[in-house]
Parts: structure tokens; C-alpha cells; sequence
């Protein structure tokens, strides 16, 4: 520890067993080690602090000053008629609703935010008004223009020419930028979606009018007295949860692959072992990568390099948490030092000489942490900064952004010199395979002659592949760090279910090495094994960040345009789960996911129990309503089967369950032969 520095933290009574709390060898090294040193961690508080039972069942409402109102259910169950209600006589269904949706509101707005700033800053670069950031991937622009109704062409003299370039980044940035607030129409990127999707949720009055609007219409119905119809209440969930998906956070991702280029696949590592003891290393951690872009390219010039050893460093080693995590990691190669639940740890290691944070999923106790070693903890975000006085905030602003990152790598480089004498990285690492796209999916997985994603339908067709499984999401300190979606994943690769990954999740399978080529031979069912080695894919593709998740959407449409599976998302052999959330962006995350048409799982306890009938609407009735529905299976084993269960009632209802008996008899019959 830092000599100049002292511990703040208070001993807990309690401390976390590091083998209960984690499957990750490096996170049960430095749970152990943070307890050597007298550093207290989330592992310790989850040990010390129980969620509140009446919360976690979603039936506490503090919606207004005669509450908080709790409505436990009683010990001996319900008999008859349920009469818990609060002052108002708000149901226990009301307030689970109002609960709900404020999850999905508070989700929604976090991501689209993120999409609002991006969208800012484009229109800056639009606007030539700032030379730090540039169109790297005027190809994905010019797609995506048209979704905005903005031409790329002009016909002159019964001829079409390409329009000036810059007048439709600048059309494209102003008509993205309105997706926020405009007072008409509904949301541009809704018709990217199949047509009979899109026509349901016209049909059920449930497309997005704008994103802010959504958010904000959640905010007003369940203020107290006003919305008391449960299922209406889910009505609005969707609407914003689409902004979010088929909105906000589809915006982000594209108007981020136009600034800072598309994803392509690259080779790079994870955990916590890629820190580096003789590097100075930076650790960027939470969701917007607009600063973080120029910090990756700020630590890669010779100039910072340089600085760098000038300081007795031999170079400079970036690494993530969290979803700028993974955006840097999936356009740059940066690999993740660890994903949610290990943000304290990096700090631990006595080797973080600056850990540069933005916004979402940061936890407040870094800053505690931060105090007992030598490491800078920098905020970046107008609206995300921390009350303790060893912070340090440095605002992010486009038109300097570049000597902003300089600065912090300065910082960092500078700081190297005061680590103090224990530090202790653990070996730990993997390799992974990540930067996967719906664009290099097809170019993997898609036919030569019909393009499209053919060769991947062809193979599920076929049965070779059973179906596809979107794994995403967070850790949740109240289950076993890493345990759920390892193994799930395992499970799901076993039985031939491709699986496309995002957010916190693809660290984790990244850190148990799952998203290599080779895990095909390992772990997989012979179908989808045959598949990974042919073309040379890992079984387990990351798609980025949670923002990201858009490019499962999009990636099930093209599925769905590719012919064979049906004509709607939820036609597919195709399920969702997010195993160990924690965040209120996973619900909107979820709901979205279930009103385009997915089933969708969750690992951890929905906060539903003590609503019976809001959770069976949940759970049972909303899959007549959209064809997906939502649903919770702790146990992982059941969790994934759950999922193999729903794809394989898709692949009857689409006639294809017997070419995979087929393929399986052939493949069984092989195996026999060989023996
Ligand atoms: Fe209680 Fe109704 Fe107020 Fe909620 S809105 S706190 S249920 S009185
Ligand atoms: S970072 S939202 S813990 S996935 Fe996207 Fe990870 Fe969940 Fe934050």
C-alpha cells in the first residue's frame, strides 16, 4: 500500500469466503488479498448486507410520503380473494407494475443517453467543429442514412449522383438527434425491424413517439394515482423499451461504428492478469467510449510512450471494465482487465495508476479503495461525479478531447513512481476472439452467392446448429461471480445452440476462455463444432457492450430476411437470458427482447414473487401478446435447458425438429464408427 496514504475503510464483521464468492482463480486471489490488506470489497458487503425481503419480491411503494407502503404476502399464502393494499389502495400487481417500469424508465434512459451524447458529438463532427474525432466507416453512414430518410443520392438531369458527403452526415446527425425529442411521428429505426413485428406493435399502439417521451411517460404514470391497470403499465414498458433497443441504444451503436469504425474480429485477452507490472497501466471502466477513444489513441503515440519511460516504465498498458470495456476492446483490441464485480480488484492489484471512469455501473467504494493506494481515480462525465475528495474530475468535452486524454495519461504516467511496494497482479488471463458484428457474422457465416446470413439458417435448417442464444448482462454480487454464465453458455454450446454474447457476460466467457476456435473441440455438441472449425468461429460470438444489444436485433432480422425460419423474430429457434443481472438496464434490456418477440430468462430473483398475477402476465400471458415472454431460472443447468426447450418447440412449430434427429443420428452413427 501507498505510504503516504491511509485505509478509511471499515473492517467488516464479516468477511467473503473467496472460493464461495467466485469461480475466477484471479478474483478469489485478490478477494483474499483485498482481506490481507484490511480493504473491504462488494464480496464483503454482499456477506454483511441482505437485501430486503419485502423489495426484492417488487411490493414496496414509495411513490408518495403516506408510504412507504409494504404489502408482504402472507406466510399461509393467499386464500380467496388478494386485499393487500396501500393507503391509496394501490395492488400488490399496481405497485410490482409501477416498480417495474420504473426499472425499464431508469434503463432506458441510461442507455439512450449515452446514444444522446454520441449523437452530440456526431453532430459536432458533422459540423467540422471539433478535428479529434472523424467518420472512420463512411460505408456504415451511408446505410444508415436512409433509415433517417436522408437520400444518398440526387438525381440531376433524370441521372443519380452520390450527394455531397457532408451534407448527409450533417442530415443524418440533426435527424438523430430529434429521435430524442421530435413532436411527431414515431421512432425512424422501428421499420428496420421484420415487417409483421413492426405491424404488431403499430397494431397494438405501442411504436415509440420519441425517447425522451417514453421515458418520461413511465415517470408520470406510475406517479402516484394515475396508472392502476397493471397491463397497461406494460404497455408503456414497451413502448420505452423499444425507444431504448430499436432507439437510443441502436443510435449508439451505429453513430459509434460511423465516428470510431465497425467492429471486425481481433485477437485479445482478459482478466485481470493483462495488467502489466512494469507498464504504467490505465483502466478504463463504464459505458461511453467518447473519451475513452482518445485515450486508446493517446496511449498508443510514441510521444505518450515516450513519456511514459521517461517515467522508468517500459510502455503503457490500457484495459477495461465494463461496457467502455468492451467498445474499446471490440475496435482496438484492448483487452478487459475484468467485468463488473471486479472494478475494486484492479485497484487492488497496487498496479492501477489510473482508473478513468464515465458513467453507469461504477462503483462508489472505488474512491474508498482508490484512497488506500496510489492509484488516480478520474471522473469524466458532467453527470457522474463522486463526493470524496481523492477524486479528481477531468470533463470530457469534444472540442479538446484529445489533449484531455493526453493529460490523463500524463497523469498516469506520472503517478507510476508513487506505487507502493506490494503489488500483486494475478497471473490470470485468456485469450479471446471478439469484435464480432451482424456484419461479420454474415461475412462468416453468410452464402457466397446469396449473401445474407443463408449459410447460417442453412445450418440450422439442418440442425447442425439447434438455435441461438443471446447471453448477456451483468454480475450480481448475491450469486457466484462467473458461475451462471459459464455454465449456461457450457450447457448451450453442448446441445448445438450458437451463442451471441454482450456486456459483462462476454468478459466472463472471455476470462474462462470460451470465445476461442478451439472451445468448439471442447465443449461443444458435434453439430455446431463442425460448423466452428469449418468456418473457423468461436461457438461464442461477442457483439460489444450493452448498447450492443441492438446488434442482436438486428442480427435476428437478418436472420429472419435470410428465409427458411420463419417470417418474425419470434419465429426463430432463438432465446435471450441474462444470468447474473444486477441493473436496471438489464429489465429494459429484457423487455424489449420479449416484445420483439424473444423468450427471455433471467437467472436472478425477478423482483415479481409478491405480485402473483403481474408476474404470471409476465411469465405466461405476454407470449400471446408478442411471442416472446419473460421468465427466471436460478439453477443454470435448468436455466439453459429452459432455453434448449423453447428452441426446440420453434424448430417443431417451423417444421424443422426432424432434419436435427437426422443430423444427430448421422452424427451418432460417425462417432460409432470411429470407436
Ligand atoms: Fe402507499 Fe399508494 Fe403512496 Fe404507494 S402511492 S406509497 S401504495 S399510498
Ligand atoms: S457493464 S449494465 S454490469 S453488463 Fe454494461 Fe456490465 Fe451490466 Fe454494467
Amino acid at each position: 500500500m501507498s505510504e503516504t496514504t491511509t485505509t478509511t475503510t471499515i473492517k467488516p464483521k464479516k468477511l467473503a469466503d473467496p472460493i464461495a464468492s467466485s469461480i475466477d482463480p484471479a478474483t478469489q486471489e485478490m478477494i483474499k488479498r483485498a482481506q490481507e490488506l484490511g480493504v473491504e470489497t462488494v464480496f464483503d458487503r454482499a456477506v454483511t448486507m441482505k437485501p430486503c425481503n419485502i423489495g426484492i419480491q417488487g411490493i414496496c411503494c414509495k411513490n408518495c410520503a403516506m408510504g412507504p407502503c409494504r404489502l408482504p404476502l402472507p406466510k399461509a399464502g393467499i386464500e380467496g380473494e388478494d386485499t393487500r393494499k396501500g393507503l391509496c389502495g394501490a395492488t400488490p400487481n399496481t405497485i410490482a407494475a409501477r416498480n417495474f417500469a420504473r426499472m425499464v424508465a431508469a434503463g432506458a434512459a441510461a442507455h439512450s443517453d449515452h446514444g444522446r451524447s454520441v449523437a452530440e458529438v456526431f453532430l459536432s463532427v458533422a459540423r467540422k467543429e471539433t478535428n479529434d474525432y472523424k467518420i472512420k466507416d463512411p460505408a456504415k453512414l451511408l446505410q444508415i442514412a436512409p433509415y433517417f430518410g436522408v437520400a444518398t443520392t440526387v438525381e440531376v438531369d433524370g441521372e443519380s449522383l452520390d450527394r455531397d458527403f457532408d451534407e448527409i452526415a450533417l442530415e443524418v446527425a440533426e435527424k438523430a438527434l430529434a429521435e430524442w425529442g421530435k413532436p411527431e411521428g414515431t421512432l425512424a429505426y422501428l421499420k428496420r425491424a421484420p415487417a409483421p413485428l413492426y405491424e404488431r406493435w403499430k397494431k397494438l399502439g405501442e411504436l415509440p413517439r420519441n425517447i425522451d417521451r417514453e421515458i418520461v411517460e413511465i415517470m408520470h404514470r406510475t406517479h402516484m394515482g394515475v396508472d392502476q391497470d397493471y397491463k397497461n403499465i406494460v404497455k408503456q414498458c414497451t413502448r420505452a423499451s423499444l425507444a431504448d433497443g430499436w432507439g437510443g441504444a441502436m443510435i449508439a451503436t451505429d453513430l459509434q461504428d460511423v465516428m470510431f469504425g465497425s467492429p471486425s474480429p481481433l485477437q485479445s485477452e482478459a482478466n485481470l492478469g493483462i495488467m502489466k507490472e512494469d507498464h504504467v497501466n490505465i483502466i478504463i471502466h463504464g459505458h461511453e467510449p467518447l473519451l475513452s477513444e482518445m485515450i486508446v489513441a493517446a496511449a498508443q503515440s510514441a510521444e505518450m510512450i515516450d513519456y511514459a519511460k521517461t517515467k522508468g516504465a517500459k510502455g503503457i498498458q490500457l484495459g477495461g471494465i465494463c461496457c467502455t470495456g468492451n467498445e474499446i476492446l471490440q475496435r482496438h483490441g484492448v483487452p478487459p482487465a475484468g467485468n463488473f464485480l471486479q472494478q475494486e480488484l484492479a485497484i487492488i492489484t497496487g498496479a492501477c495508476d489510473a482508473m478513468v471512469v464515465d458513467v453507469q455501473c461504477v462503483f462508489q467504494n472505488l474512491a474508498n479503495v482508490a484512497k488506500c493506494f496510489h492509484t488516480k481515480l478520474i471522473t469524466t462525465h458532467p453527470i457522474a461525479k463522486m463526493e470524496q475528495d481523492n477524486v479528481i474530475h477531468i470533463e470530457f468535452d469534444e472540442h479538446h478531447a484529445m489533449e484531455d486524454a493526453k493529460r490523463i495519461v500524463k497523469m498516469a504516467s506520472d503517478n507510476f513512481k508513487n506505487r507502493g511496494a506490494e503489488i500483486m497482479i494475478p497471473k490470470h488471463k485468456a485469450t479471446q476472439i471478439a469484435g464480432f458484428g451482424v456484419e461479420s457474422i454474415e461475412y462468416h457465416l453468410g452464402g457466397t452467392f446469396r449473401g445474407s446470413y443463408y449459410t447460417l439458417n442453412d445450418n440450422i435448417i439442418n440442425g447442425r446448429i439447434r438455435g441461438i442464444a443471446g447471453i448477456v448482462g451483468c454480475n450480481n454480487a448475491r450469486v457466484k461471480h462467473n458461475e451462471e454464465h459459464v455454465t449456461i453458455v457450457k450447457e448451450l454450446i453442448k446441445n448445438d445452440v450458437l451463442v451471441l454474447t454482450t456486456g459483462c457476460s462476454g468478459i466472463t466467457l472471455a476470462m474462462h476462455g470460451l470465445l476461442t476456435p478451439e472451445t468448439a473441440q471442447v465443449f461443444c455438441g458435434p453439430g455446431l463444432a463442425e460448423v466452428c472449425e469449418t468456418v473457423g468461429i468461436p461457438p461464442v460470438l461477442h457483439l460489444g457492450s450493452c448498447v450492443d444489444n441492438s446488434r442482436i436485433l438486428l442480427a435476428a432480422t437478418e436472420v429472419v430476411k435470410a428465409g427458411g425460419l420463419g417470417n418474425d423474430i419470434r419465429d426463430l429457434p432463438a432465446a435471450g437470458s441474462a444470468p447474473e443481472w444486477m441493473s436496471e438496464k438489464a429489465i429494459a434490456i429484457g423487455q424489449y427482447f420479449v416484445a420483439s418477440g424473444v423468450y427471455t430468462v433471467f437467472g436472478y430473483q425477478m423482483p415479481l414473487d409478491g405480485a402473483p398475477k403481474f408476474k404470471n402476465y409476465l411469465y405466461n400471458e405476454l407470449e400471446e401478446i408478442y411471442g416472446g415472454k419473460w421468465d427466471c431460472e436460478p439453477d443454470p443447468i435448468k436455466h439453459a435447458h429452459k432455453m434448449i426447450a423453447h428452441i426446440d418447440k420453434k424448430r417443431k412449430a417451423l417444421g424443422i425438429d426432424k432434419a436435427r434427429e437426422r443430423v444427430l443420428m448421422d452424427m451418432a452413427d460417425r462417432q460409432a464408427l470411429e470407436a
